[in-house]
């Protein structure tokens, strides 16, 4: 009891979606035990008629409403009453910082031209790297408060944000500083990776010399060379990711990346098997990967390195929804493999320019048939793992930091289920909440 009246904030009668025995939240199990992903029926380690108390940013007790004597609490403490509480969403992959817009390029697609090929012809991803370079700091800042807003006021208190819209040093510099002062500006922790090696830029492409793959290792080279240690030395990315695809780098390349990461001490991620089969997923996971993403064309006989260094899958459904993709990653073998899933919006003008976590709850079951907890375990427990985040994060679990929600729902299942209607009551970041 004393925890509860020492707190700087109380919840009472609340119905926990803790999150901590929930599906795919157990990644310790490996391969052995294929079921662990998928035997407990909808639990969401769920405990009802409960008080959470929050000191100092952090949970600091959590107990039935029965042994909390309410009259001894402090009335100024008490923060909220009634609803379910989750852990705060997060949403692990997003490329949120960008100028221009693709809108053209999406009615090309609907005509039938295909993604590689308007990236081939100098569109796609370059045309957002034209209008990204050519926006100053604050421009750029400014254009991504509305999205990142968009992504709180649905209970987002913890994203990734990457670069790989300027491809120079300056600019992929550049695109790094907004999203640090983004987690600054606002009540959100923002981790950010430097994605260099995201496309190949004009002024390195063939039409400039005579020979294509000369170019692309020349690239990697400032990759390497220049915009990893300098990102790791001004403190401004987490991570390092790569696009291992044929429209992007080879697996040799990203192998390149991935060693002057780890020689950084940066972590590592990978844009992987989302068009094509390149085994870039293994390669990521072979240097401990954070996460391996998208994994449309995954072969699923191939999952023991994900296993092994504890790598998560996450699954970006608005891009395969957006590009009317129609090879899935193998979820079951995910599932059966023991592999934590994560969702992601991959949030970005030319594949997902989707800011709603939750639709992308709802096109995980959908597209993907993700059950919804594992779902919601894609977009708190297992997000925070593919962040790097501590163990406790996306939990409801005493220490865990204070980043909770409470809906106003009748069953978590809600969550992946009803898009577009208001159901968050509350958000709260670090302990202090706000009303939605
Ligand atoms: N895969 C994606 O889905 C995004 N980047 C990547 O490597 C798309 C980026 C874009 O089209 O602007
Ligand atoms: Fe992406």
């Amino acid at each position: 009891m004393n925890d509860f009246r020492d707190a700087d904030k109380v919840w009472l009668d609340l119905n926990l979606a803790t999150m901590s025995s929930a599906v795919g939240s157990d990644t310790s199990s490996g391969i052995s035990s294929g079921m662990s992903s998928n035997m407990s029926p909808a639990t969401y380690g769920i405990q009802q008629s409960m008080a959470l108390a929050v000191k100092n940013g952090r949970i600091s007790a959590i107990a039935p409403m029965a042994v909390v004597d309410e009259p001894l609490l402090p009335t100024a403490g008490i923060a909220g009453r009634g609803g379910w509480m989750t852990p705060g969403l997060i949403d692990c992959h997003t490329h949120l910082v960008f100028a221009g817009s693709r809108a053209e390029e999406f009615e090309q697609r609907l005509q039938g031209v295909p993604y590689a090929q308007i990236a081939r012809e100098g569109g796609g991803i370059l045309s957002t790297v034209r209008a990204t370079r050519a926006a100053s700091e604050q421009q750029l800042f400014d254009l991504a408060v509305p999205r990142l807003q968009a992504l709180m006021r649905e209970g987002v208190t913890t994203l990734e944000i990457k670069s790989g819209y300027g491809l120079t040093l300056k600019d992929e510099l550049k695109m790094l500083r907004v999203a640090r002062r983004l987690g600054d500006a606002f009540p959100v922790q923002v981790c950010t990776t430097l994605l260099g090696a995201h496309a190949l830029p004009p002024e390195f492409s063939p039409e400039f010399a005579s020979e294509l793959s000369k170019d692309r290792d020349a690239y990697i080279d400032l990759v390497c060379q220049q915009m990893i240690p300098a990102a790791a030395e001004q403190k401004l990315a987490d991570a390092v990711d790569v696009f291992c695809e044929g429209i992007g780098f080879s697996v040799a390349q990203c192998d390149r990346v991935f060693k002057a990461a780890q020689n950084h001490g940066l972590a590592i991620k990978g844009h992987t098997e989302q068009l094509s089969d390149l085994k870039g997923s293994q390669l990521a996971a072979s240097y401990g990967a954070l996460s391996v993403d998208h994994l449309e064309y995954l072969d699923a006989s191939a999952l023991q390195p994900l296993v092994e260094n504890g790598t998560v899958a996450v699954l970006l459904p608005g891009a395969f929804y957006f590009l009317r993709e129609t090879q899935r990653p193998p979820i079951q073998a995910l599932r059966d493999a023991g592999i934590p899933m994560a969702i992601a919006t991959d949030f970005n003008p030319g594949t997902s320019p989707l800011a709603s976590l939750r639709l992308m709850m709802n096109m995980a079951c959908t597209l993907f048939r993700l059950t919804p907890e594992e779902a919601l375990a894609g977009v708190t427990c297992n997000a925070a793992q593919a962040l790097g985040l501590s163990d406790d994060t996306g939990k409801l679990v005493v220490g865990a930091p204070a980043d909770m929600l409470l809906w106003d729902i009748q069953h978590p299942s809600e969550l992946a289920y009803q898009i577009g209607v208001p159901m968050l009551k509350q958000r709260i970041y670090q302990g202090v909440a706000s009303d939605v």
